[in-house]
């Protein structure tokens, strides 16, 4: 009993921690393409495709490289916002990250 009540209080005073959160590329999609994260969180983009290579270029001026398929690319978020990207050979793919405080 004790030790269960000591538990619950380290848990809750310890710092909430960064996430890591997944997006992934296919069929000329990013899924999911509009992803809530909070700031200091880490989104990963993965491409799935077989053939196509995609990347994830930034309106703020951040851009990945050239993700061939199985490459991945991460970008971690600090400062709350609103961040529309899309893929630069393929225009009609869009995706944003709101950062929450
Ligand atoms: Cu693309």
């Amino acid at each position: 009993m004790r030790r269960i009540a000591l538990s619950a209080l380290l848990f809750a005073s310890l710092p909430a921690t960064a996430a890591e959160v997944a997006v992934r590329i296919d069929k000329s999609a990013f899924d999911p393409a509009r992803i809530t994260v909070k700031a200091g969180d880490t989104v990963t983009w993965t491409n799935a495709e077989k053939r196509t290579s995609h990347d994830v270029i930034f309106e703020d001026g951040e851009r990945s490289v050239r993700l061939l398929p199985d490459d991945a690319w991460s970008r971690t978020f600090a400062t709350p916002g609103r961040y529309p990207y899309h893929c630069e050979p393929h225009p009609h793919m869009k995706g944003e990250v709101v950062v929450e405080p």
